[in-house]
C-alpha cells in the first residue's frame, strides 16, 4: 500500500530538480500567505462580491492585466534561464531536456497567457469607454471568457510541478508531440490548457465584434470610431476565423494521443505536415491578432501627443482590414522547406511581401501625424516613437525571411528568433506597454511616475537591442534555434554573452516598472481631471477611474475625435455644458456561474490529462449543470437610481445639474 502511494507520488509530482522544489515551496507558502491575509482582514466576501463574480468590463480588464503581468514574470524567468544556459559555450546549467521544456513553456506562456490577456485587458477596459457604452454586449459571457482563460493558464502552469512540462515547442509539432515519442502528461497539459483558454478567446472575439457593431453611442458611426476600436474590430474578426482552427487541430491531436487516432502519424496513413499546416493557419493570423491592437494604440497616442488629428484615417481603417484578411493567406511561409514546390512557395512569398504594403502605410501615417505637430514626449509617446524604428527593422527582416529560396538558409536559425522577437516585443509587448502607460490614469485613477517610467523605457530598449541584434548575426553564422549548447570552436561566445547581458537588462527594466507602480501608489497623485493628456476620444470625457456605469448620460457624438471637438466648442463659448436629464441606468447583475463553471472545466481538463474519468465526467456534468442553472436564471439585471448616479458623480467631483 505505502509502496504504491510512493510510486504514484513520484510520478505525479515532478521531482529531482532544486528549481522545482523551490517552486513547490514558494507555491505552498504564497497560498498560505494569501489565505491568511484574506482571512485575517475578513476580505473573502469582498473578494467574491467585488471581483470573482463581477461582470463589470473594467474589473475584468484589470484582472486580465494582473494575470498577464504575473505571466510576464514567469515567461521572463524562463527566458533568463535559457539565456543563462547560452551565455557561454559548454555551459552545464540546464540539461537538454530541461531546455526543451523551458523554450516550450516560455513560448506558450508569452503568446497565449501573456500577450493575449494583456491585449484582452486593454480591450475590456477601454473599448466600451471609447464607444460611449455602459458595458460590452454580453457581460456574463465576458466574465466566462476571463475565467476560462484563467483556468487554462493555471492548468498549463501546473505542469511545472505536477506531471511534467510539455517539451515539443510552442506549437507542439508531431511526430514529437504524439504519444509514441512523448508519453508523459506534459503534452496533454499543453492541449487542455490551450483548449480551455482558447474557447474563452473565441468568445471574447465574438463579444467585441457584437459590442463594436451594436453598442455604440448615438451618432458614433463606424467611420467616426476611434482607431483603437477599429483595430480591436479587425483583430476580433481574425480571432473568430482563426481560433476554431486551433480548437479543431488540438482536438485531432488529442484524438491521436488519447484514442489512438492516426491523423498526424505516418503509420496508419496520417501526415504530420497536415498538423503543421493547420496549426499555422491559426498561428500566423494569431500574430496579427495581437499586433493589430498595438497599431490601434500607436494611432491614438500619436494623435494625442502630436495635438493633431490622425493622418489618413480612412487608409488606416483600410490597411487594418486588409492585414486581417491577408494574414489568412500566408501561413506556409513558416515552412517553405516542406517541399511543396516552387509555385506554392512563390504564392506564399508574394502574399507575405504584400502585407508589408498596408503596414508601411500605417508607419507613414504615424510619421505624417507627427509632422508639424506640437509633440510632447510623455512616457506613452516615448514608447510609441521608440517602437517605430524597432518595428521597421523587424518588418524588414520579415521581408527577408519571406524570400522563399533564401529562407532555406534562415529557416530555424537565430535569425528567425531575432526577427520574431523583434516584431513581437517591439511591436506587441512595447505597444501594449504604451497603451498601459497611456490609459493607466483612466484605469486606476492615478498617474504613474514619469521619471521612473523613462528609466524603464530606456532599460527595456537598450536591453532589447543588446539581446536581439547579435542574434541576427549568430543566425547567419549558423547557430540554430532550440540549441541548448555549443562548442568553443564555433566563435559564437562573445555575441551570446552580449545577448544574455541584454536579457538581464530587460529583466531589470521589468523590475523598474514594478517599482514605478509601487512608488506611484505610495505617492498617490490622483488624476482629478479625467483627461490628463488632453486627449481626443470619449473615454477621457468621464472621471478617472470611470464610475461603474461609465457614462452618467449617453454622449451624443457628432464628429471624429468627438471629445476634442467638444472641448474646442466649449472653449470658444459655442457650447455650454448642457443641462441634463438623468435617468435610471440598466445594469447587469454579478454572477458566480462563470468562475464555478471554469473550475469544472479545470477538472475536465485535469481528469483527461491523467486519464481519470472519475474526475473528468463529474467535471463535465458540472459544466452542463452550470449552463442549465444560467439558462433558468432570470434575475440578471437591475437599475441604478438617479440618486445614486448623482451621489457617485459628486464624489468624482462632477456636478450634474
Ligand atoms: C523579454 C525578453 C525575452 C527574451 C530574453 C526571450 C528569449 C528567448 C529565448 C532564449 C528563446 C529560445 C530560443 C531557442 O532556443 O530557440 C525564446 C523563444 C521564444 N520566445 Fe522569447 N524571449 C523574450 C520575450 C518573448 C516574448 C515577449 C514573446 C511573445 C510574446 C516570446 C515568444 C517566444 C516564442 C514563441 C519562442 C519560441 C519557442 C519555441 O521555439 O517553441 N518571447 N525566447
Ligand atoms: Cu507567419
Amino acid at each position: 500500500m505505502w509502496e504504491s502511494v510512493k510510486e504514484f507520488a513520484s510520478e505525479f509530482f515532478v521531482t529531482g530538480d532544486p528549481l522545482i522544489y523551490g517552486a513547490d515551496v514558494s507555491i505552498v507558502l504564497s497560498m498560505i500567505a494569501i489565505v491568511s491575509v484574506l482571512t485575517y482582514f475578513k476580505k473573502w466576501g469582498w473578494l467574491w462580491r467585488e471581483w470573482l463574480t463581477t461582470v463589470d468590463h473594467k474589473k475584468i480588464g484589470i484582472m486580465y492585466i494582473l494575470a498577464s503581468v504575473l505571466m510576464l514574470f514567469r515567461g521572463g524567468v524562463d527566458a533568463l534561464l535559457m539565456r543563462a544556459q547560452l551565455v557561454m559555450p559548454e555551459m552545464q546549467f540546464l540539461s537538454g531536456d530541461h531546455y526543451n521544456q523551458i523554450f516550450t513553456t516560455h513560448g506558450v506562456i508569452m503568446i497565449l497567457f501573456m500577450a493575449m490577456p494583456l491585449m484582452f485587458g486593454l480591450f475590456n477596459v477601454i473599448v466600451p469607454l471609447q464607444l460611449g457604452a455602459r458595458d460590452v454586449a454580453f457581460p456574463f459571457l465576458n466574465a466566462l471568457s476571463f475565467w476560462l482563460f484563467f483556468s487554462g493558464a493555471m492548468l498549463f502552469n501546473l505542469s511545472f510541478v505536477i506531471g511534467g512540462s510539455p517539451d515539443a515547442g510552442w506549437l507542439a509539432y508531431p511526430p514529437y508531440s504524439e504519444l509514441a515519442f512523448n508519453p508523459g502528461p506534459g503534452q496533454d497539459f499543453y492541449i487542455w490548457g490551450i483548449q480551455i483558454s482558447g474557447i474563452g478567446s473565441l468568445m471574447t472575439g465574438i463579444n467585441f465584434i457584437v459590442t463594436i457593431l451594436k453598442v455604440r453611442a448615438p451618432g458614433l458611426t463606424l467611420m467616426k470610431m476611434p482607431m483603437f476600436s477599429w483595430s480591436v474590430l479587425s483583430s476580433c474578426i481574425a480571432i473568430v476565423f482563426a481560433f476554431p482552427i486551433l480548437t479543431v487541430t488540438l482536438a485531432l491531436l488529442f484524438i491521436d494521443r488519447y484514442l489512438g487516432g492516426h491523423f498526424f502519424t505516418l503509420d496508419g496513413g496520417g501526415n504530420p505536415m497536415m498538423y503543421i499546416n493547420l496549426i499555422w493557419m491559426w498561428g500566423h493570423p494569431e500574430v496579427y491578432i495581437i499586433v493589430l491592437p498595438a497599431f490601434g494604440i500607436f494611432s491614438e497616442i500619436v494623435a494625442t501627443f502630436s495635438r493633431k488629428k490622425l493622418f489618413g484615417y480612412k487608409s488606416m481603417v483600410f490597411a487594418m482590414i486588409i492585414i486581417s484578411v491577408l494574414s489568412f493567406l500566408v501561413w506556409a511561409h513558416h515552412f517553405f522547406t516542406m517541399g511543396s514546390g516552387a509555385d506554392v512557395n512563390a504564392f506564399f512569398a508574394v502574399t507575405t511581401m504584400l502585407i508589408a504594403i498596408p503596414t508601411g502605410v500605417k508607419v507613414f501615417n504615424w510619421l505624417f501625424t507627427m509632422f508639424r505637430g506640437k509633440i510632447t514626449f510623455e512616457t506613452p509617446m516615448l514608447w510609441t516613437v521608440g517602437i517605430i524604428p524597432n518595428f521597421v527593422i523587424g518588418g524588414m527582416t520579415g521581408v527577408l525571411l519571406s524570400v522563399a529560396p533564401a529562407d532555406f538558409q534562415y529557416h530555424n536559425s537565430y535569425f528567425l528568433v531575432a526577427h520574431f522577437h523583434q516584431v513581437i516585443i517591439a511591436g506587441v509587448v512595447f505597444g501594449f506597454f504604451a497603451g498601459l502607460y497611456y490609459w493607466w490614469p483612466k484605469i486606476f485613477g492615478f498617474m504613474l511616475n514619469e521619471r521612473i517610467g523613462r528609466w524603464a523605457f530606456w532599460l527595456w530598449n537598450i536591453g532589447f537591442y543588446l539581446c536581439f541584434m547579435p542574434q541576427y548575426a549568430l543566425g547567419l553564422m549558423g547557430m540554430t534555434r532550440r540549441l541548448y549548447t555549443y562548442g568553443w570552436d564555433k566563435g559564437w561566445f562573445e555575441m551570446n554573452l552580449v545577448s544574455t547581458i541584454g536579457a538581464v537588462i530587460m529583466g531589470a527594466a521589468f523590475l523598474v516598472q514594478i517599482w514605478d507602480i509601487a512608488h506611484s501608489i505610495k505617492h498617490m497623485k490622483k488624476d482629478t481631471t479625467g483627461d490628463p493628456w488632453n486627449a481626443r476620444t470619449l473615454e477621457w470625457s468621464i472621471p478617472s477611474p470611470a464610475p461603474f456605469y461609465n457614462f452618467a448620460v449617453m454622449p451624443q457624438v457628432t464628429s471624429q475625435d468627438d471629445w476634442h471637438e467638444r472641448k474646442l466648442r466649449i472653449e470658444q463659448g459655442l457650447e455650454k455644458p448642457a443641462k441634463v436629464e438623468l435617468e435610471p441606468i440598466h445594469m447587469p447583475k454579478n454572477s458566480g456561474i462563470p468562475i464555478v463553471m471554469s473550475m469544472f472545466w479545470f477538472f475536465v481538463g485535469f481528469g483527461l490529462i491523467f486519464d481519470w474519468l472519475w474526475m473528468a465526467v463529474p467535471g463535465f456534468i458540472g459544466v452542463l449543470a452550470c449552463m442549465v442553472a444560467h439558462s433558468f436564471n432570470y434575475d440578471t439585471d437591475y437599475y441604478i437610481t438617479v440618486e445614486e448616479i448623482k451621489r457617485t458623480e459628486a464624489e468624482a467631483g462632477r456636478v450634474i445639474t
